[in-house]
């Protein structure tokens, strides 16, 4: 298994400032739930991950087989956008590279999409080479039901609410489609270091 570690190297020696975006604090231990709904409950042998639309080959995994796909760990900073930060998070799980190896798309945008019915868009390379994981662990444990247990999305270097909770796929798109946050204002792409909270910024 892999470490990947991304975010420390804005680590400066002496403070953690540095590792801050604009307009962002940091929530220290504490690890904030935020749900536009209800918690979803499925049950991890229940769960399935699937990878469709604008594909050559379309792909679901069970439970089962998706435990046995190649598995990383992470260490990654993470941005709220209402403003707070949580330095060094540990996750494990799968990366998207791995799930779209071999499926072959024509499309350059993607939904992921949940139980309970969230979603959320992402542009395939803000998801690929090593920038966005499907996990299923936080701190050594299985991930809690109220922080997207079963398996979440990852994607650390845009703010957290592209990582999308209960997460069952990734559905590629031809054209840019907006997801639930998007429809309601906030921006397309949301990089915390370019301060991208809602569309126009
Ligand atoms: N399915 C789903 N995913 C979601 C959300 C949600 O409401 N539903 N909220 C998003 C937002 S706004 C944030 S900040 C993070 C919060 O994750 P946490 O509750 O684990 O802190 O999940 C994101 N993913
Ligand atoms: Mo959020």
């Amino acid at each position: 298994m892999s470490l990947v570690s991304r975010g420390f190297h804005r680590r400066s020696s002496t403070t953690t400032t540095d590792r801050l975006p604009p307009g962002q604090y940091d929530v220290g231990d504490h690890f904030p739930v935020l749900s536009a709904g209800p918690t979803p409950r499925t049950p991890p042998t229940a769960w399935d991950f699937s990878v469709r639309g604008v594909v050559d080959a379309p792909r679901t995994w069970t439970s089962e087989e998706f435990r046995q796909l190649p598995r990383e760990a992470i260490s990654v900073d993470i941005h709220c956008v209402t403003k707070w930060s949580k330095f060094g998070t540990r996750w494990e799980g799968v990366a998207v590279d791995t799930l779209l190896a071999d499926v072959g798309t024509q499309g350059a945008h993607l939904q992921a999409f949940s139980d309970g019915g969230y979603t959320t868009n992402l542009q395939l390379q803000d998801v690929t080479n090593g920038r966005a994981w499907v996990v299923d662990t936080y701190d050594g444990a299985p991930l809690a039901p109220e922080h997207g247990g079963p398996a979440r999305l990852l994607v650390p270097h845009l703010y957290f609410w592209k990582s999308a909770k209960w997460v069952r796929g990734l559905e590629l798109t031809r054209a840019n489609e907006p997801g639930f946050w998007e429809t309601f204002g906030y921006h397309d792409r949301g990089d915390p270091w370019l301060e991208q909270r809602y569309s126009g910024d």
